[in-house]
């Protein structure tokens, strides 16, 4: 069995402060962010933290997803009464293209905690937004790319009592959420026996839907935070058909070590390319900057399967 199937790209990091620090408010750090095909090239929604220590979310564009021209302007920020409530400080954004539409979910921070917002575009200058979806404490909601049988789905992270696990709800129409059952545990004794959260939305494979997602390992008083990958049935996603044991990715480069936050790998978003058995997996190192990494899908589908 190889465990090493990931590369990490030369380039890395792609994005760092140095990147942005021209923009209005500064930049102290650029990560967890959610990068995605658009056209011939690519898009990101980028997490930016300002030298103000706010945390804000910037439109950047790529041709090849490896260098982004950045948008000066902020999206999203807080703008009606209710947003200023509850969405006082907005990161982590995921991006899913559904029905002909950009959706983004991002995680949304207020007095009472964190919950979920989602706004819709086609364009990336004007947003629809439907508030938050989900109540406190939730994030790492992502929404899968299609209706299956007849119903929208997503996946979530509830956190009580100090655990985290990921959750499935379904939908009628995006906005009314229920039927919660929690299809991916996190694992005593295993890598990611701490809390654990969905990375990028689910992508359908032969397989089954490949769901790359971070777990955590509290170690030595903090969180390490590896990456890990499991296979969601296609037509009855809440049942789990595989999930590898061992992780897909633990922090190792300099740059995953040393940073706001040491030791983490956060992934927001994977893109695959079929025709060229690729999966492209961007995500946020240290807190502190973006990354990508590569590996063969055939080679992650098989990985994913090691029980
Ligand atoms: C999580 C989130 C992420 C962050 C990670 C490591 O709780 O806040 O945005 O990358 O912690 O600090």
């Amino acid at each position: 069995m190889n465990y090493n199937i990931i590369t990490r790209h030369p380039q890395n990091p792609l994005l760092t402060a140095a990147h942005l620090g021209h923009l209005p408010g500064g930049c102290n750090s650029v990560f967890n962010s959610a990068v995605f095909r658009y056209g011939d090239g690519y898009k990101a929604i980028l997490r930016v933290e300002q030298r103000s220590g706010l945390q804000s979310l910037r439109l950047a564009d790529s041709a090849d997803g490896l260098t982004f021209t950045v948008h000066p302007e902020f999206l999203l920020t807080p703008e009606t009464e209710e947003q200023k409530l509850y969405e006082e400080a907005i990161y982590d954004p995921r991006v899913t293209l559904l029905e002909g539409k950009y959706y983004i979910c991002y995680a949304a921070e207020s007095r009472f905690g964190c919950q979920v917002g989602l706004a819709a575009t086609t364009d990336f200058k004007s947003f629809e937004r439907f508030g938050c979806i989900a109540e406190t404490e939730n994030r790492n909601l992502v929404l899968f790319p299609e209706k299956i049988n007849g119903l929208y789905y997503r996946l979530d992270r509830p956190f009580q009592n100090h655990a985290g696990n990921i959750w499935l709800c379904e939908s009628p129409d995006l906005i009314h959420w229920g039927r919660p059952r929690c299809v991916l545990e996190s694992r005593q004794f295993h890598w990611d026996r701490g809390k654990i959260g969905a990375g990028a939305p689910p992508i359908r494979t032969k397989d089954g839907w490949l769901v790359v997602y971070h777990g955590t390992t509290p170690i030595g008083g903090s969180l390490l935070y590896r990456l890990g990958v499991a296979l969601l049935d296609l037509e009855r996603p809440w049942l789990v058909r595989a999930r590898a044991k061992a992780y897909l990715m633990s922090p190792e480069a300099p740059y995953e070590r040393i940073g706001d936050v040491p030791n983490v790998c956060f992934l927001n978003s994977a893109i695959p390319d079929f025709a060229r058995d690729e999966l492209r997996l961007y995500y946020g190192a240290a807190d502190q900057v973006l990354c990508l990494a590569t590996c063969r899908l055939s080679e992650l589908l098989e990985f994913a399967k090691q029980a």
